[in-house]
Order: structure tokens, then sequence, then C-alpha cells
């Protein structure tokens, strides 16, 4: 596996600004979790790459390009939401059949910016024929705008609200979600930071109240770095800016310890 740091927060529409910061405050908290909880022992390589903030399109090529020439397992670590569009990008070339699980409190899917912002990254990976519809699965929304309410009904796009999460518990959501996405023969996770409660994330740009715990992320994450098909990740909108005593960071951080799995 391969962390892969892409610091850049040209697509978050000037809302989380100092979101380029996380890649290096994440991965230097790494060195503080000693071990995953369930002692594995993987020491991942570590790589940057270069984008340029004021150019959406050059960094996004960056990103497509570097992925695209990988054969190890990635985890994108950002950055903006925005990050995922090329990522996916490259996925979907690799892949058939491919499936997109999202954790995020908003479905990031608000109007048809090109390229892309942190917005609707997930409206345009649909126009774009990169993913079918009815191979995304959203997991953690609350505050979704009513343009994006339409736009899941529309594709029919498998949303579990955070009310839902809550109600059937956290082994039982986790339980279904991974049995929607066995489904998929490759599949990718994007995780952003603020399907996480601000209580326990508050280093972001939207914060939204009644999220999840970190224990209950922390459970859902490792269950999920266990499926097979899980083929590439990113980890996104971190903003070490808008951090409380590197609460945030740190919790990047063990989210990249637990997704961390051995060669297969
Ligand atoms: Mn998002």
């Amino acid at each position: 596996m391969l962390i892969i740091k892409a610091p850049f927060s040209g697509g978050c529409l000037g809302a989380n600004i100092g979101c380029e910061k996380a890649p290096d405050a994440v991965i230097s908290q790494l060195e503080n979790c000693y071990v995953s909880e369930s002692f594995n022992p993987i020491r991942p390589d570590v790589k940057g790459l270069k984008l340029n903030n004021s150019n959406i399109d050059e960094s996004f090529m960056v990103i497509e390009e570097f992925l695209s020439s990988l054969d190890d397992i990635p985890i994108l670590v950002g950055g903006d939401h925005s990050i995922t569009f090329p990522a996916f990008r490259a996925f979907a070339r690799k892949h058939k059949n491919h499936g997109l699980l999202v954790l995020d409190a908003h479905p990031d899917a608000v109007n048809e910016f090109s390229p892309p912002s942190h917005e609707d990254f997930l409206r345009m990976l649909v126009k774009d024929g990169l993913v079918k519809p009815e191979h995304i699965v959203l997991v953690g929304i609350r505050n979704p705008h009513k343009l994006e309410l339409d736009f899941l009904k529309q594709h029919n796009i498998r949303t579990f609200f955070m009310k839902q999460c809550h109600n059937l518990g956290i082994n039982e959501l986790t339980t279904i979600v991974m049995e929607n996405c066995l489904k998929f023969p490759s599949l990718y996770l994007s995780v952003d930071i603020d399907v996480v409660d601000p209580a326990f994330a508050p280093g972001t740009g939207h914060p939204e109240p009644g999220g999840f715990s970190s224990r209950e992320l922390l459970h859902m994450v490792q269950r999920l770095a266990l499926m097979k098909n899980l083929m590439a990740m990113d980890l996104v909108e971190i903003n070490p800016d808008k951090d409380i005593n590197t609460i945030t960071c740190r919790l990047g951080a063990r989210i990249v310890k637990e997704l961390l799995k051995p060669p297969q």
C-alpha cells in the first residue's frame, strides 16, 4: 500500500483553506500511532504530490496521472474533496463494474462546476459517466441541499442518512453497507472527515453536528478494510488550521492506520 499526500485546497471554493496542510499534519501524527488496533505491522511508503492550488486542471492531471501509473493500493490523503474526482477517474479506467462508497455529511452534488469543486465532485462523476449511480453508496448524510436531495432521488442513489445510521446502530449499519459494497468487483472508499461529529473532528470546513463518534467511524473503517474488493481510498477535508489540540489530524492518522492492509 502507498500513502499519497495530495496537498490541495484549490477546489474548496474558499470554504476550507488550510486543508492543503493536512497531508503533512496527518502523516506526522501517524508516527504517534504506534500500532493499528489489530496490531497490523504494515509500514506503508509515503509519497508526496506536487500540486498547484491556483490551477485545478493541472493538479487534477498530476493526481490522475500518478494514480494511473500505480499498481499498488493507494490511500490518498487530501486536501479538499474535489481530489476524489481525478483519483476516481484513474480508478475507473483500471476497474470494471467498480463501486464508490462515500462517508460524508454532504452528498457533494450541488452544482455542475467543471472542473468539479468539493461541493459537486459526486454529481460530476455521475454526469461524466465515471460511475453508475446504482454503484454509489453514501453514508452519514445530513443537511443536504434541496438540489442534492433531488439528485439523489432522481438517480436512485443508495443513501444512508445519518438519522437512519444512528437508528440502525454502527454494527448493523456497517454490515448492511458492506453487503451493498461486496457486490462490486472493485471498490473505492472516500472518507470525508466531516462525516464525524465536529465534537470529535472540529478541524474541517463545513462542520455538521450530529455525526458519528470517532469510535463509530473506526469500527466501520476497520471492517471495511477487510473487504477484498477495496482497491483505492482517500481521506479528505481535514483542516489543521481549524483543528483543536490536533484531535482531527490525530483521528485522520488513526483512520489511515486502520485502513492499511497486508499485500494480497
Ligand atoms: Mn465531501
